[in-house]
């Protein structure tokens, strides 16, 4: 069943979330609701992270600006696991543009400019493929038991 599948996720915690000291409340969401961290790690993109990071928007009108901003100061990266955890950190973050983001949503509360949407989160499983190994070497995404997931999920 789609909806039971452990999944992990790639999140990136963009300029703005660490500059404005928002990375504790956005990371804490994620904890609250049962998603696992296991991988973490402060990044200065490089220009080349960034564009092979968004290459799918390579030629849209948005991608100098959005390279140069993800580049311009520290990003917080994360690979967080769970339960259809995609999906999920996507209708946490909400809409892209957080003038449409539902309130409740980390972008529908923290933020109201498309640019300055604080953060990144894959949109499907090949995304993911292809993000993480943007940012993170595979030993850096850990495999560990949480003690309580036995009271997070019925498994
Ligand atoms: P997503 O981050 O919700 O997946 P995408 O459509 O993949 O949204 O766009 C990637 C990022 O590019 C967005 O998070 C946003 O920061 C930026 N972006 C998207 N559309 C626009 C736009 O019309 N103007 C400026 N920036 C944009
Ligand atoms: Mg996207």
């Amino acid at each position: 069943m789609d909806n039971d599948r452990k999944e992990k996720t790639f999140i990136l915690l963009k300029p703005d979330a660490v500059q404005r000291g928002l990375t504790g409340r956005i990371i804490a969401r994620f904890e609250d609701k049962g998603l696992k961290i296991i991988a973490a790690k402060l990044v200065q993109v490089t220009r080349e992270q960034a564009e092979k990071h968004y290459g799918v928007h390579k030629g849209k009108r948005f991608f100098e600006s959005l390279v140069e901003f993800i580049t311009s100061s520290p990003c917080l990266a994360l690979v967080l696991e769970g339960r259809n955890a995609i999906k999920l950190c996507r209708r946490i973050m909400g809409s892209t543009d957080p003038m449409d983001s539902e309130p409740g949503t980390i972008r529908g509360d923290f933020s109201l400019d498309v640019k300055h949407n604080l953060i990144h989160g894959s949109d499907c499983p090949d995304s993911y493929a292809h993000e993480v190994q943007v940012y993170f070497t595979p030993e850096e995404i850990l495999n560990y038991r949480l003690e309580l997931e036995g009271w997070i999920y019925y498994a």
